[in-house]
């Protein structure tokens, strides 16, 4: 399979999984999970067909580690970044390191000076442990701004951070006071 065709699947597999299962008549449950049977026929069903080894590919070389298996990889499901409201990725609370980063653009500086960091329209608010991460983030939406969070602070605070299984650090907000926009 080229390069091309596993990225046609990995964004598939980002809307089915993450947004939108009803789309090709996938039912997820509370944690996400689903048959990998019923993904495939389903797909396929909806003119997106590939082969479990396909599959298992995709989930294996993903460069952001997005989809896993169960343990007898009869279910799959993505780690993080979903916006549906009905399914909870149980991930155990886990103390940040001092400072974590988060990639945007200058648009929304405005609105997060005011607002904090706020979920929009995912589950939580994604941070990077590193500012390299942070920059290919936020070089998504154009020239990448990256704000420093003082996680250490706000853990001390007594407020959350879960850490997902491909690494990405989450939170529920990130008010204003903790974010350094110097230079901004
Ligand atoms: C911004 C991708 C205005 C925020 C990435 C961001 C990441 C505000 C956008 C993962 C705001 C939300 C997550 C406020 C936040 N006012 N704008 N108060 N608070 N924003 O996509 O962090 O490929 O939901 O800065 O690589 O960009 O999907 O979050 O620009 O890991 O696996 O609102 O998604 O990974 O955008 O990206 P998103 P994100 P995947």
């Amino acid at each position: 399979m080229n390069e091309k065709n596993t990225k046609r699947i990995s964004k598939f597999l980002s809307l089915i999984l993450r947004h939108q299962p009803e789309k090709i008549g996938l039912k997820l449950d509370i944690n996400g999970w689903t048959s990998v049977e019923e993904l495939l026929n389903k797909s396929s069903n909806n003119g997106v067909s590939f082969t479990k080894e396909e599959l298992d590919l995709v989930v294996k070389t993903n460069d952001k580690q997005r989809f896993s298996f169960n343990e007898d990889k009869t279910k799959i499901r993505a780690n993080q970044g979903h916006s549906l409201k009905n399914v909870t990725i149980v991930t155990e609370t886990k103390t940040p390191p001092p400072f974590l980063y988060h990639g945007t653009v200058a648009k929304f500086i405005p609105s997060i000076k005011e607002n904090g960091l706020q979920k929009m329209s995912r589950q939580h608010v994604h941070l990077s442990s590193d500012v390299e991460t942070a920059k290919k983030v936020g070089s998504r939406r154009g020239k990448p701004i990256i704000l420093t969070v003082q996680s250490g602070v706000m853990h001390k605070k007594n407020y959350e951070f879960f850490l997902s299984e491909n690494g990405v650090w989450l939170t529920n907000l990130v008010p204003t006071e903790f974010i350094n926009f110097e230079d901004l």
